[in-house]
């Protein structure tokens, strides 16, 4: 199987595919596609993906974007442990999980509570990005004990989704603490921060 990943190290949706690349125990070739600072993308990305956004894959020819569709392939086609719950309920929820990540999460957390702090020095998070993350984390809490096999008790596609985004989250002091309101969450995340598979794709860019 040849897999070329198209992102950063940093990006936080690049590092949900190399997480379950390295979980699934596939061989990968990253190439550097940089859409923040000057569009250092490659020639061609706008073919790999038209909104020029990363990550894009290409697996043995088959060119996917969109991080849900590219995790789920990988899941589907690599014969290793499965990602997702082979039960229909807890897989819905998995799916619930990801695209709360993508829809409520990202924004408030990463781009509203980690961008500011880790790489805007001086900036400090809007209250409404604060209101917007606590109350999203709040949710996702209540997941562990609902729903723990959707990613908490198990390894799935939203295991890699949360920890990709709390890794930045609890980079900062004001993301740390929101985590720290939730206690079950915040417990769950320290038994996951500290996995090789994290540490084997952290960036300098984050601490965990
Ligand atoms: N819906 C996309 C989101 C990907 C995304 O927003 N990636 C960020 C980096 S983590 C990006 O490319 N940002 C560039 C931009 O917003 O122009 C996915 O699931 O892959």
């Amino acid at each position: 199987m040849e897999v070329t990943l198209y992102g950063l190290d940093e990006s936080v949706y690049t590092r949900i595919v190399r997480l379950v690349l390295h979980a699934k125990e596939v061989e990968f070739t990253l190439v550097e596609a940089d859409p923040f600072e000057g569009d250092a993308l490659p020639e061609d990305y706008d073919l790999r993906h038209p909104f020029k956004r990363i990550p894009a894959i290409d697996v043995d020819g088959v060119r996917l974007y969109e991080t849900d569709a590219i995790v789920h392939y990988i899941d589907a086609t690599v014969r290793s442990a499965s990602l997702t719950p082979a039960d229909a309920e807890t897989a819905a929820r998995m799916r619930q999980l990801m695209r709360i990540v993508d829809n409520y999460a990202y924004r408030p957390l990463v781009w509203g509570i980690y961008v500011p702090l880790w790489w805007r020095e001086g900036q400090q998070p809007s209250r409404e990005s604060i209101d917007e993350g606590r109350h999203v984390l709040r949710v996702v809490a209540g997941f562990v004990s609902a729903s723990p096999g959707a990613g908490f008790t198990d390894f799935t596609l939203a295991t890699f989704y949360l920890a990709s985004v709390l890794a930045a989250t609890d980079s900062v002091p004001a993301g740390s603490k929101l985590i720290d309101e939730q206690p079950r969450l915040r417990e769950w995340w320290n038994s996951v921060r500290t996995l090789p598979v994290m540490a084997l794709t952290r960036s300098k860019h984050t601490k965990f």
